[in-house]
């Protein structure tokens, strides 16, 4: 194997150091160009690296020693040292639909590029067989049914969203192989929007007169409304991953769809951080819901809830969520939830409000509590359908058997806040649940075929903050199981065939992510077991948490031990310091006895459902918030674990297209980009080396059979030979396909880029002859 050269040697002359995993085999070439500059006088095209780190176009005046005279386009001439000089492309490379083609691959270069076509409105761009999709932060025109029509019918073939979903369809529907679409980018860089644009283009397609694409679109405004909040990085933040699953009939139309959710942030709906809002939803009912409805529910303003106005903001600038009220209503008609289910949903939110403004009295100096009878709890209670008694006992005291006798004790201000906040976040999470149930029902697929689906994937992207606590411990893990996803696929596995089936073939290497995927998973000593193993112990805190971790894990390459309760993961896109502060809690997740109790208790059907639900997956003990967790309950972060497992494997038996979503700016400004910015993305996410490997490899394979039944009709001369290695020799050599262009292996034969479309035209061509021909002779006949 030989890794990618980091370093050139031209003769005997030194190439300038490299400025990452970026250069290219051409950058050879152009260091020779560079060395005979010495000699002669050649008008190089240039990158040139200025003081403070910028790269600027320019053109060689002259060189001399390791120094190079440049002239920018600016006008200056500047001297730069050849270190800090690299080639430019042509001019005729300008904004290249697919990085591939660009001579050079240097940081410049490729950013340059991608800048160009985005300065123009060409969000869109391809890096091999990904999808680069830079957010334009502003409305662009090029979605619609025309742009539908046109990328259908093939009138249109620049990069796009519905570029990728029709060669999903396409392949779905020839192969009947399931697809998959695989989002992925930081938060705000646009993933829910591409995946909306990727299900209209799906919805129009497979749109019939059932109506079910409607209600599939329509699914986006329910999960939207109950799962995304404002963050300080997206004012519209998904805080859940969704995989919606389209199923098609044998005639390509959407007969069903499937949703699944993953790990949705609970804490969101008791704390805020500073500038962020809690799950929309609760700003729409209280903004959007009619006076009835209101008063049947003892709404306020969302100002008067402690849940909502713990933080500055209430409202988003150019959102109205009185109007989004009124358009989830729409949504819940759409997918058939009855309006006493719909009720019943607003009662629950508002339930959830009122707790949280529930207080609590100190009563001794033992810091025992008693709940503050107010209106809080009056109309709580009232809308769980329980007694203001009852819910405050289950708020104030826990209840131990010992032996026959129940012992009543007092819980702490502490005790009691986790517990009321606990019980809200239950509520919230069950209720989505709940949701993602009915719309599930609604989209119901019939009799279900494999091989005729397109699942798209719209997951959390990497996060790394000043302060990263268990929620991005789960969704950067969750990002490196992606990752290998993603390598597996694009290097992995094509380069196992290559090998495999003997052809000559140079190993390109690529950031393998196994080694900290084994850092979380190993058991008994990974990440995840040793995070259980702490939550199991009852007086465990983050301290005791981070010093087993140090202790057991400080010699793995991809874990670092960091001061008091931190720790540090190298993640495949960057290091990222974890506070273990509140880990246990959230991977214990408990929620006290008394709690439960009261749920099964309360006359609301959907409580009642929840507690139902709740003593199905985990038999409770007398636990109480802060205690051990349940030997009978699955950690959070175990169960997170497993769903992504089953993700994982589900995701592996289908044909991924991936996206890769690209933030130009953090000030959700159009037009601005910054060139760190993006590049630090294209770094994290492997996008160059994959454009590396599809330049060098043979992106299209067929095994000989395959091959020579496509394409043997096109033979002029009847082949002497059946055997289809020779066919398809033959229409390679009829074809006049130069040998470079591919490779004949044991079992398959390998093109590179752009080979088959040229022998795809000519089988069209003749094929609508012979048709035409048919057609005439049948009206002759006739
Ligand atoms: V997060 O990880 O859920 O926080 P996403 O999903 O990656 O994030 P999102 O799709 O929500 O980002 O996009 C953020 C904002 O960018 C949107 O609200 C739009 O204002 C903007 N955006 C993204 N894509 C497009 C687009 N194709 N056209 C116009 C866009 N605006
Ligand atoms: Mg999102």
């Amino acid at each position: 194997a030989r890794r990618l050269p980091n370093s050139f040697k031209v003769d005997d002359c030194e190439a300038p150091p490299s400025s990452g995993e970026f250069e290219d085999d051409n950058v050879g070439y152009f260091m020779k160009k560079l060395c005979l500059l010495n000699f002669l006088f050649v008008k190089l095209h240039v990158w040139c690296r200025q003081p403070k780190g910028k790269w600027e176009l320019g053109t060689i005046q002259s060189t001399s020693g390791e120094e190079a005279s440049v002239s920018l386009s600016n006008g200056n001439v500047m001297k730069v040292a050849r270190s800090d000089i690299l080639p430019a492309n042509p001019d005729i490379l300008e904004a290249v639909e697919d990085l591939i083609q660009l001579s050079y691959l240097n940081e410049p270069s490729v950013l340059h590029n991608l800048q160009s076509r985005y300065s123009q409105d060409m969000i869109y761009s391809k890096a091999g067989p990904i999808l680069i999709a830079l957010n334009p932060f502003k409305d662009v025109q090029i979605y619609g049914n025309d742009y539908i029509s046109a990328y259908r019918q093939k009138l249109m073939d620049s990069p796009h969203v519905y570029a990728m979903a029709d060669a999903a369809y396409n392949e779905m529907m020839e192969d009947e192989v399931n697809q998959s679409i695989i989002i992925s980018g930081e938060s705000g860089s646009g993933k829910t929007e591409t995946a909306k644009i990727a299900m209209q283009y799906l919805a129009a397609l497979g749109g019939g007169c059932s109506g079910i694409e409607n209600e599939i679109l329509q699914t986006n405004f329910i999960l939207e409304a109950f799962g995304n909040a404002k963050t300080s990085r997206n004012d519209n933040s998904s805080r859940f991953g969704k995989l919606i699953e389209i199923h098609f009939s044998a005639m390509g139309k959407i007969c069903g769809a499937k949703i699944q959710t993953f790990l949705l942030e609970k804490s969101r709906v008791v704390q805020l951080a500073l500038g962020e809002r809690s799950y929309h939803i609760f700003y729409q009912l209280c903004a959007g819901s009619s006076s009835e409805l209101k008063e049947r529910l003892n709404l306020r303003m969302a100002s008067e809830y402690k849940y909502l106005n713990q933080s500055e903001y209430l409202t988003i600038d150019g959102v109205d969520d009185a109007k989004k009220f009124h358009g989830l209503m729409e949504a819940l008609d759409v997918i058939r939830m009855c309006k006493e289910d719909q009720e019943l949903v607003f009662k629950m939110l508002a339930a959830i409000l009122w707790l949280g403004n529930i207080s609590f009295q100190v009563n001794d100096n033992e810091n025992h509590i008693e709940v503050v009878n107010d209106e809080a709890v009056t109309n709580a209670a009232l809308l769980m359908g329980c007694s203001s008694q009852e819910l405050m006992e289950a708020l104030s005291t826990h209840k131990i058997q010992a032996g026959k006798d129940t012992i009543t004790k007092t819980l702490t201000l502490r005790q009691a806040i986790d517990a009321r906040d606990a019980l809200a976040k239950f509520i919230y999470a069950s209720l989505f649940d709940w949701l993602v149930d009915q719309v599930n029902k609604s989209l119901e697929v019939g009799k279900r075929r494999t091989g005729r689906s397109i699942s798209i994937l719209d997951i959390y992207g990497f996060e790394s903050f000043q302060n990263n606590s268990f929620e991005q411990f789960c969704i950067n893990y969750a990002n490196e199981r992606l990752q290998q996803h993603f390598n597996r696929h694009l290097f992995k596995l094509e380069q196992e065939d290559y090998e495999l089936d003997g052809i000559d073939w140079t190993k390109v290497e690529f950031e393998d992510n196994q080694g900290c995927l084994d850092l979380f998973e190993k058991k008994p000593l990974g990440l995840f077991s040793l995070l259980d193993e702490e939550s199991n112990f009852p007086r465990a805190t983050g301290l005791t948490l981070a010093n087993k971790l140090k202790q057991h894990l400080h010699t793995n390459p991809c874990f670092k031990g960091e001061r008091g309760r931190a720790f540090s993961v190298c993640h495949y896109a960057g290091e990222v310091l974890y506070e273990t502060t509140c880990f246990l809690e959230k991977n214990r997740d408990p929620l006290p006895s008394g709690s439960i109790q009261l749920l099964s208790s309360c006359s609301c059907e959907l409580l009642q459902l929840f507690s139902k639900t709740l003593n199905q997956s985990t038999k409770q003990s007398n636990s109480l918030y802060g205690g051990a967790l349940d030997s009978q309950k699955q950690s959070v972060g175990t169960k997170f674990k497993g769903q992504l497992f089953k993700l994982m494997h589900q995701l592996e038996s289908t044909t991924p297209h991936f996206i890769r979503c690209i933030k130009p700016n953090t000030k959700h400004l159009s037009r601005i980009y910054d060139e760190d910015l993006v590049l630090q993305q294209l770094k994290s996410c492997g996008v160059l080396e994959v454009v590396r490997i599809s330049r060098a490899g043979y992106p299209t394979r067929m095994t000989h059979q395959e091959f020579s039944r496509r394409y043997g009709f096109l033979l002029s001369e009847a082949n002497a030979s059946q055997d289809p290695l020779s066919i398809s020799v033959a229409v390679l050599q009829q074809f006049n396909i130069p040998p470079e262009m591919y490779q004949v292996g044991f079992t398959k034969l390998y093109l590179r880029t752009g080979q088959i479309g040229a022998l795809e035209d000519k089988r069209k061509h003749l094929l609508q002859g012979i048709l035409g021909i048919q057609k005439s002779f049948r009206g002759y006949q006739a």
